[in-house]
């Protein structure tokens, strides 16, 4: 079995490969095309094929008619703007305790996150804590309810494509997620312009621990990924959604979905957010290699663990580590 601390990008790798990083300059980075998949094409196979190749060559990919309704989305972020606006008392409300929901500002100094975010989950319905929602605006629950009915389709239909285009059936992913129990949980991102954009980042070079996440930005430029030794740029697309593979998709698929390393640049001036919803497996389900896709010939790269489990060892090791602030 290869030893997951030498596979590329997995999250135990992070440390030094982002020392390395963040001694590279922050805007060293390009603009290059990430794969955009228009979803309006009837031909599944072709959408399996493109939506595969996306997710192995780069690990992210855009898609455009995606069924999700553009004034949901232009609702979504208005409501979700609406609340960093409010003074700070009114965030502090639902602020974050011990678990990954709530709010939390997180101006640091130097190479380190510099955002606010508030996070919480989506599904399933038994693990939803309100308290976390915020109450004001008011429109805030039912928008982000919509909103959360659309991203699971889309999320199911991805995962669809991805199992077929590793020779499994459309089902596979999705059920090897804990189906229904698979946990969504959205972020939003709320980061100051700041002057000095060369030197502090929003949020440090990281791949993303769960199975996948569907990100939509405002238009302010700032997310990259890293590619062939260089950050390059995401493009802004007036209502795309960004897929971004990350770990157990990468350990599932045997390594051949690759968890894309990426990161979130300020601007000098605008405020940038960003609405990631990751989607990860139900916390008591195994994960690892799917057995159809090992054998002799293809021996499992990464140990097979309870999801739960695998998240405490990583975020322990972390803490350590001081990869990340939360
Ligand atoms: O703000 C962005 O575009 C990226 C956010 C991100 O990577 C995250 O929240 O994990």
């Amino acid at each position: 079995m290869e030893d997951e601390k030498n596979h590329k990008t997995s999250p135990s790798s992070l440390p030094s490969l982002c020392k390395q990083l963040a001694s590279s300059t922050l805007r060293e980075s390009m603009e290059l095309n990430i794969p955009v998949v228009d979803l309006s094409v009837s031909d599944e196979a072709f959408l399996v094929s493109e939506v595969t190749k996306a997710s192995e060559e780069w690990g992210v990919f855009q898609v455009v008619n995606h069924g999700i309704p553009t004034e949901l989305m232009r609702q979504l972020q208005v409501v979700g703007k609406q609340f960093f606006e409010l003074a700070e008392a009114e965030k502090e409300a639902v602020a974050k305790e011990e678990d990954i929901e709530g709010y939390k500002r997180n101006y640091l100094q130097g190479i380190k996150a510099w955002d606010e975010h508030l996070s919480h989950r989506l599904s399933p319905p038994s693990l939803i804590n309100y308290k976390y929602w915020p109450k004001n605006p008011p429109q805030y629950r039912e928008v982000n309810e919509e909103y959360t009915r659309h991203m699971k389709k889309l999320t199911e239909k991805i995962l669809g494509w991805l199992s077929e285009g590793l020779g499994l059936p459309s089902l596979a992913l999705t059920q090897s997620l804990g189906g229904e129990m698979a946990e969504y949980v959205i972020r939003i991102n709320y980061y100051q312009p700041s002057e000095k954009s060369e030197l502090v980042i929003g949020a440090a070079a990281h791949t993303d621990i769960g199975a996948l996440a569907l990100l939509v930005p405002n238009e302010v430029p700032g997310l990259q990924v890293f590619k062939d030794e260089r950050w390059l740029n995401v493009e802004y697309i007036d209502s795309a959604v960004v897929v971004i593979i990350g770990d157990q998709l990468m350990r599932m698929s045997n390594g051949r979905y690759k968890n894309v390393l990426h990161r979130a640049m300020l601007d000098k001036e605008r405020f940038r957010i960003s609405w990631p919803v990751f989607v990860a497996p139900d916390g008591d389900i195994s994960v690892g290699p799917l057995p159809e896709l090992t054998g002799d010939e293809n021996p499992p790269k990464f140990e097979t663990l309870v999801y739960k489990d695998y998240l405490h060892q990583t975020f322990a090791k972390w803490a350590v580590e001081k990869v990340y602030s939360s």
